[in-house]
């Protein structure tokens, strides 16, 4: 390896991992001279980075270095929201985080404390999937924190299918004859799997874009079908019964490795064409021809992302569409399947130690956070760690009132002065991912990464498990598993036993900056059976293979709302940096050109969405984008610096049909004209 971590030289290249909720976890190369980091780039040798970061994380050094960073321990002095602190010690912050800490436990209970993780790093050490700090939590007995906010619906719906998550290794997009890129935008939110599209595009591939917006993935597919939102399962019955109709099941494959396969059929039946088309929105023609493709293609791939789960049916339309290589056979093929998630094959170690529970706890699901900060005997402290719920979370406008309670001690671990912040009685400062050590797997590949820390935390900042580790010295807390240091912590992460670590050192890591997991190559991961109890993939039900989206239910609101991913923020993420914000332009909402002109609106107005739950206001972008009905407005706004409020403030504090997935792209609003 040319890049090694050389010390005593004034120059150095460091090896590290982008740790954004991303699929594409990339390798990067930090340069570092006289301690400071002046470049970073991406990984030419990683096989999924293949040289190239992203818009976003190109800015991520001045990111570090901006202006707006919290460096210093803080404690609030105006009233909650008004963002006012003082700087304090750390010393004074641990003991008055102690103090408050030790009264909630003794007088409410460990339970009345709400560590509340999002995925503002996705480390195994620093960040939500290994649960950084929950050792600590547990000690203390606290609530237990569910991440549903984003890919659980899906999770959920895939397992009932295939008993895993887990799918195709995406590099094998390149080997696909037919690609579908179905709820997910795949420029914006995990564009590396861009270039294993365009090898199969040279070879003769046919891309099909399935999205209720006309993105820019839309605009470079092959063809794009503007489906209804939430209407997803429907389409992929619509598929299979064409299949059906030119008896290219594969009888092999269906008689070896699935079960309900009669009853499935029968169930795909009663989705015709034309049905379909009357449920879905495609016209019928636009439905055969796609479903011919499929009956003729092998091998096809399916990519489908979170965007299609965050619907009253989207754990199900994960679940039926993981029926069709069921009935193609399309697992047996390099280039066949359908890819969600990596993660399912990711055996790393967690071990968050529940045995140091003084016994057994609550958990408490992200989504629900309006509803339990509301009751105001639910909890006593809230802790946020690596996420923004006053940006990200749904039902904003409770929220912010439950975040006001004078009752309610809030803790902040932040990078930047977020709306969420602005509520903390104690802020403190993190470290950024070129200032900490960290471990990494991808969703969106077959990777495991290590991430070198590049140079020194600047100010007072430091990392999740440093600040824990203090934490618990300050607290008097004597068990030893509490004080593990990181790399101790990635050791244990790494002795799980499972085939897949097989041959992945930390030694090895650390000098190569990240090792393949020992899959075989091509990876297949379901040619001969399913991780089932029966081994056997599992089709839907009867009357379970779809679920119509809650934005059918009658409303008197009548446009659904998408919040989907923004180009130039992941989350909330970045959205408060000055370059990106400038092209990201002012918050925008798509409309098509009927339903604008039937309310006034012209193109570039300034409008309100609204809906009982809460408003926020928005420049119309007009045109045809979007089909009449649909409405679509990008997440990750700041709120103080878009007028207050960001597209959360309409989304319902509802859950999916699995998993208790948030639903973010199935909700009703309306339009109006700003100012009327
Ligand atoms: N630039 C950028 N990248 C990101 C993120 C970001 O904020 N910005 N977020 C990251 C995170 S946290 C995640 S989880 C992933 C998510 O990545 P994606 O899965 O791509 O997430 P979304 O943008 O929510 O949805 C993808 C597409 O699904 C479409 N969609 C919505 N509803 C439906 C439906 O009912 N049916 C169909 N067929 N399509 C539908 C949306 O219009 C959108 O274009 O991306 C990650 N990458
Ligand atoms: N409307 C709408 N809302 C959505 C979605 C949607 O599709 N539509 N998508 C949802 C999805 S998929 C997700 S994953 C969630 C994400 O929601 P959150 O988990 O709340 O993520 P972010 O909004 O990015 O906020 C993460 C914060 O963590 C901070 N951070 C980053 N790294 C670290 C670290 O190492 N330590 C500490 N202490 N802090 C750190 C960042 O500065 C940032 O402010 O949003 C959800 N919200
Ligand atoms: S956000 Fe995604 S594409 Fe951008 S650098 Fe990180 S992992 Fe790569
Ligand atoms: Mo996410």
């Amino acid at each position: 390896m040319p890049y090694r971590r050389i010390s005593l030289v004034p120059m150095l290249k460091v090896l590290g991992a982008c740790p954004l909720d991303c699929p594409d976890t990339c390798s990067w190369i930090v340069t570092v001279e006289d301690g400071r980091a002046v470049k970073m780039r991406g990984n030419p040798e990683h096989p999924y980075t293949r040289g190239a970061l992203c818009v976003k994380v190109n800015r991520y050094l001045e990111h570090a270095a901006a202006p707006d960073r919290i460096l210093y321990p803080l404690r609030r002095t105006g009233p909650k929201g008004s963002g006012r602190f003082e700087r304090i010690t750390w010393d004074e912050a641990l003991e008055e985080i102690s103090v408050r800490l030790r009264r909630i436990v003794e007088e409410h209970g460990g339970e009345a404390i709400w560590p509340y993780q999002g995925t503002g790093s996705l480390g195994y050490l620093q960040g939500c999937e290994g649960q950084a700090g929950r050792r600590f939590w547990n000690a203390l007995g606290a609530s237990k924190h569910w991440l549903n906010i984003c890919s659980s619906a899906g999770n959920a719906g895939l397992t009932l299918t295939n008993g895993s998550p887990g799918g195709m290794d995406p590099e094998d997009f390149a080997h696909a004859r037919l690609i579908l890129l179905w709820g997910t935008n795949t420029l914006t939110s995990g564009h590396h799997l861009w270039k294993f599209v365009q090898d199969a595009k040279a070879e003769g591939a046919h891309v099909v874009a399935i999205d209720p917006i006309r993105t820019r993935t839309a605009d470079q597919a092959d063809e794009h079908l503007a489906i209804r939102p939430g209407t997803d399962a429907a389409l992929a019955l619509g598929l299979l019964n064409v299949v059906l109709e030119e008896g290219a099941q594969d009888e092999e494959f269906l008689a070896a490795h699935t079960e309900g396969w009669e009853d499935f059929s029968e169930e795909i039946r009663k989705y015709p064409v034309a049905r379909v088309a009357e449920i879905t929105g495609i016209p019928a023609e636009a439905v055969h021809r796609l479903g011919m493709r499929l009956a003729r293609t092998r091998p096809t791939a399916i990519r489908a992302t979170m965007g299609i789960q965050r619907h009253a049916g989207g754990g199900t339309a994960l679940r039926t569409i993981a029926a069709i290589p069921g009935v193609t056979g399309d697992w047996r093929y390099q280039g066949g399947g359908v890819s969600y998630s990596t993660s399912g094959h990711v055996h790393l170690n967690i071990d968050t130690r529940e045995d140091l529970l003084p016994g057994p706890v609550r958990t408490l699901a992200m989504t629900r956070l309006a509803s339990e900060l509301e009751n105001g005997e639910s909890v006593k402290c809230l802790w946020v760690y690596g996420a923004n719920p006053l940006g990200s979370t749904s039902d904003t406008t409770r929220i912010r009132a439950g975040l006001a309670r004078e009752d309610l001690f809030t803790v902040v671990m932040e990078h930047f002065p977020t709306d969420t912040v602005d509520y903390a009685d104690i802020v403190l400062p993190a470290t950024m991912q070129i200032e900490h050590m960290d471990l990494h797997a991808g969703y969106g590949h077959m990777y495991l990464l290590w991430n070198e820390p590049a140079v020194a935390p600047p100010g007072e900042c430091l990392s999740t498990t440093e600040t824990f580790r203090r934490l618990a010295r300050h607290m008097g807390l004597t068990e030893p598993s509490l004080y593990d240091s990181d790399l101790e912590l990635a050791e244990q992460l790494l002795d799980s036993g499972h085939p897949s670590l097989e041959g992945v050192t930390l030694d090895r890591l650390r000098k190569e900056g990240w090792v393949r997991m020992n899959y075989p190559r091509p990876f297949l991961p379901y040619a001969e059976g399913f991780p089932t109890p029966s081994g056997r993939l599992r089709f839907p039900p009867k009357g379970k293979a779809y679920v119509p989206p809650g934005s059918a239910s009658p409303s008197r609101y009548p446009l659904v709302l998408i919040t989907p991913a923004a180009h130039t923020f992941l989350n909330t993420t970045f959205a408060n940096n000055p370059e990106l914000l400038r092209r990201a332009k002012e918050p925008r909402v798509l409309v098509n050109a009927a339903d604008a002109a039937a309310r006034g609106i012209a193109d570039g107005d300034r409008v309100r969405v609204h809906n009982d739950h809460g408003s926020f206001e928005a420049v119309a972008d007009v045109g045809d984008r979007v089909a009449p009905g649909v409405v679509a407005s990008p997440k990750g706004r700041w709120p103080k610096l878009s007028g207050g409020a960001n597209p959360n403030a309409v989304v319902e504090e509802r859950d999916a049909d699995f998993g208790r997935g948030a639903v973010y792209h199935d909700n009703r609003v309306e339009l109006t004209p700003a100012g009327a």
